[in-house]
């Protein structure tokens, strides 16, 4: 299931295919930093994944400063990370990458 949470092993996978994101000192995380030209293609990215989360029920933590956005994933239903933090990472990479 998706909502079901990894373990380390499968956290460590899913990481090492995952451009820019790293894992949060206690493990129950995933952060990625995303940095663009200006505020407009921050709120932009944002709008796209916010669409992307609504569709998936599953929802980013993140803080905007005009055009850097801190991205925290984690699913607190299952107490840490589960396949849906990956996915959702893994698309807001394609939105970035093209
Ligand atoms: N988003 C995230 N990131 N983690 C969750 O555990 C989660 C969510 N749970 N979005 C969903 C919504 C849940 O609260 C609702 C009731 O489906």
């Amino acid at each position: 299931m998706a909502r079901e949470k990894l373990g380390k092993g499968a956290i460590a996978e899913a990481l090492a295919g995952l451009e820019g994101w790293t894992l949060a000192t206690d493990g129950g995380s995933i952060k990625r930093t995303f940095t663009f030209k200006n505020f407009s293609e921050a709120f932009a990215f944002m709008t796209r994944v916010a669409l992307a989360a609504e569709k998936m029920d599953h929802h980013p933590e993140w803080f905007n400063v005009y055009k850097t956005v801190d991205v925290t994933l984690n699913t607190h239903d299952a107490g840490g990370l589960t396949a849906l933090d990956f996915e959702l990472a893994r698309k807001m990479n394609r939105f970035v990458d093209g």
